[in-house]
C-alpha cells in the first residue's frame, strides 16, 4: 500500500520496526534521545503557563522525536543544518548546548542568541544550526550553503528540515530546481505531520505525492514511516552517506504527527481541523514506544533501567531551567549591534540614521545614498 496519511490512518498498530543490522548501542541511543526531547518538551510545556517567564511563542515537538533523534547520531560537527519555527527537535538533533535554548526562550542574554530570538528563530552559529520562521526560508539559505561547499569542495553537508507545509512555496521549487541541477550535497528532510496550521495537506495541495513531484527535478527522494525510528535512522545514513560522497541532493519525507496545538500550550483543537481517530492512531504509535516495545522484547531494556534514565533526564531539565532562570536580561545598550555585522555599513548607517530620530524609509536612500 503507497504510504500517505490516508492510507496510515486506515492502519493499525505498526508492527514492522526492527532492529535488525543496528548496533544495540546505537538503538538505545535512540531511545535515549527520543526520551531526551520528549521529556524536554512536556517540562517547557507545563511550565509555560501559567508562569508566564517564557515570552515566545513555542511551535512544539511531541510526537515527532523520531527524526531529530536519528539527525542527532549521523550530523557531523561540521555539517550545517537549516530548520523551522517548530526548531527545537532540529536544535537537540545539532547538538548545539540545551542550557543555551532555555536562556533564549526565557529571553536571557546567555541564550543561544543572546534572548533576541527566542524559539522559532533561534540560532547557535558556533554548532552550525539556524532556523527561522519563514516558510522555506531556511531551505532557501540552505542551498546558498550547499553551493558553498560544493564550490569550495569542503566535503561538508547542509540538511534542511521542514514540514510539508513549506513545499507550498514557491522558494522550496527553486531550492530543488536548483539542487537538483547543480547536484548539491544537500540533504531535505520534510517531516509531514498532515497539517499546516489547521490545514490538510489536500486541502493545499493536489495531492499528497511530495516525493513523486521532486524526482523529475534531479532529486532522489524516499518516504518513510516517521515514527519508526531505526528505519529513520537507516535511511538517513544511507542518504547522507552518498551525499558525501558527491551523490546528491537527496528528500527523506517522514510521516509524523504534531500531538499538541500547532503554537504554545492551548489546546487548539476547537478549530475541528484533525480526522476522527487520528490522534489516537498516531498515540498509539508514538515513536517512543515503538521503540520501546522491541528494545524490551531483546532484553535491552528494562524497568530500572528506564527508571535511571528518567532521573538522568530530569536532573538534565532541572538544571537547565536553573541555568535559565537565574541568567540576567540582555541590556539594551547594545541594541546596536544586535542585528547587524560590523561589515555591513548600509545597516549601520540607517541604524545611525534612526537613533538620530526622523528616520523616513521612503527618503532612505536620497538621504543615505546609494548603497
Ligand atoms: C512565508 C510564510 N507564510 C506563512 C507563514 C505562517 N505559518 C507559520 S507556520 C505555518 C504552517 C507550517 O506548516 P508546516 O510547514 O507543515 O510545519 P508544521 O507547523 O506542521 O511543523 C504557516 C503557514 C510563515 N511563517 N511564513
Ligand atoms: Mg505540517
Amino acid at each position: 500500500m503507497e504510504l500517505s496519511h490516508r492510507t496510515l490512518s486506515l492502519s493499525g498498530h505498526y508492527r514492522e520496526l526492527t532492529l535488525r543490522d543496528l548496533e544495540p548501542a546505537v538503538a538505545l541511543q535512540l531511545f535515549r534521545q527520543m526520551l531526551r526531547l520528549r521529556r524536554m518538551e512536556e517540562a517547557l510545556l507545563a511550565e509555560y503557563h501559567p508562569a508566564e517567564e517564557m515570552r515566545c511563542p513555542i511551535h512544539f515537538c511531541i510526537g515527532q522525536e523520531a527524526i531529530p533523534a536519528a539527525l542527532s547520531g549521523l550530523l557531523k560537527a561540521d555539517d550545517f543544518l537549516f530548520s523551522h519555527h517548530r526548531s527545537h527537535g532540529y536544535y537537540f538533533a545539532k547538538g548545539a548546548p540545551l542550557k543555551e535554548l532555555f536562556a533564549e526562550i526565557y529571553g536571557r542574554s546567555t541564550g543561544a542568541d543572546a534572548g533576541n530570538a527566542g524559539s522559532q528563530d533561534i540560532s547557535h552559529s558556533g554548532s552550525h544550526f539556524y532556523s527561522g520562521a519563514i516558510l522555506s526560508g531556511a531551505v532557501s539559505i540552505s542551498v546558498g550553503a550547499a553551493l558553498g561547499f560544493q564550490l569550495r569542495k569542503t566535503g561538508q553537508i547542509a540538511v534542511a528540515g521542514f514540514g510539508e507545509g513549506a513545499t507550498d512555496e514557491g522558494a522550496f521549487w527553486e531550492a530543488m530546481n536548483f539542487s537538483g541541477k547543480r547536484r548539491l550535497p544537500l540533504l531535505f528532510v520534510v517531516e509531514n505531520n498532515r497539517y499546516a496550521t489547521f490545514s490538510d495537506q489536500l486541502k493545499r495541495q493536489a495531492d499528497d505525492n511530495i516525493c513523486e513531484r521532486v524526482r523529475p527535478f534531479g532529486v532522489r527522494a524516499t518516504k518513510i514511516f516517521g515514527n519508526d525510528a531505526p528505519l529513520a535512522h537507516r535511511t538517513l545514513e544511507a542518504e547522507m552517506k552518498r551525499l558525501r560522497e558527491g551523490d546528491g541532493p537527496a528528500l527523506v519525507e517522514a510521516y509524523t504527527y504534531r500531538w499538541n496545538s500547532h503554537v504554545g500550550p492551548e489546546d487548539d483543537s476547537s478549530n475541528n481541523y484533525r480526522a476522527p481517530g487520528e490522534m489516537e492512531f498516531w498515540k498509539d504509535n508514538c515513536p517512543i514506544v515503538l521503540l520501546e516495545e522491541r528494545l524490551r522484547e531483546r532484553g535491552m531494556l528494562d524497568d530500572a533501567a528506564k527508571a535511571d534514565l528518567e532521573r538522568e533526564i530530569a536532573l538534565e531539565i532541572a538544571a537547565n531551567f536553573k541555568f535559565a532562570k537565574e541568567s540576567p536580561f540582555p541590556t539594551v545598550k547594545d541594541w546596536h549591534r544586535m542585528n547587524f555585522e560590523d561589515a555591513s555599513p548600509m545597516a549601520d548607517r540607517l541604524l545611525g540614521t534612526a537613533s538620530r530620530g526622523g528616520f523616513d524609509p521612503d527618503q532612505a536612500e536620497s538621504k543615505l545614498g546609494p548603497y
